[in-house]
């Protein structure tokens, strides 16, 4: 199965999202119920591989985790595929997100050595990118370059399965973890 270990975002951070993302105006909206924020992306793993690294998740010594949106963009100026909302500096995610990869390299899953990006994708393009996209893209860019919400607590990080049909992905919760309120 395709896995992945992501803060799914609140209520209170998802109507600040939405409002961006009707900001932007073009690509291919990220639904409300899929707004998170990456921790690891585990790529395909066997059943036997969740489940040790469940073990392992729900070991983890948690902290209340404030996260603060702040600023959107795009990964690539040059080629967007897609838009983001970024997080402000937060050594407490920065080590939940260690804590979580070591978790996964401890049971055998092999991660790539990607330097930790947190991020919210808001929406995507895949190939409809063109001209007016550009423009709307820059536009929005432009608008949202300050963009900033007071913060929010995160209740929990979740192991999903991820399974992509051609209405877009859907994300089943495999385990649920709370973090120290
Ligand atoms: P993205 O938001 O930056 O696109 C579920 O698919 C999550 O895993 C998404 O948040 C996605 O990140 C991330 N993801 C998907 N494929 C990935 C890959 N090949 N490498 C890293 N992250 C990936």
């Amino acid at each position: 199965m395709r896995a992945f270990v992501a803060i799914p975002m609140p209520e209170e951070a998802v109507a600040p999202i939405v409002a961006l993302q009707t900001l932007l105006g073009c690509g291919r909206a990220v639904a409300e119920e899929n707004l998170h924020l990456t921790l690891a992306f585990l790529g395909e793993i066997s059943p036997a591989e969740a489940q040790a690294l469940d073990e392992e998740l729900a070991t983890i010594p948690t902290q209340p985790l404030m996260l603060e949106l702040a600023g959107a963009d795009v990964m690539d100026r040059a080629r967007p595929d897609l838009v983001f909302v970024g997080l402000r500096k937060n050594p407490a995610l920065e080590t939940l997100q260690h804590h979580v990869t070591a978790a996964a390299r401890g049971v055998g899953i092999d991660l790539a050595r990607r330097r930790f990006r947190p991020h919210v994708t808001i929406a995507r393009f895949g190939r409809a990118y063109g001209p007016a996209e550009e423009l709307r893209l820059g536009r929005f860019l432009e608008a949202s370059a300050d963009f900033s919400q007071p913060g929010f607590a995160v209740r929990e990080f979740v192991l999903y399965r991820s399974t992509l049909d051609h209405h877009g992905p859907r994300y089943d919760r495999l385990a649920e973890y709370p973090l120290g309120v």
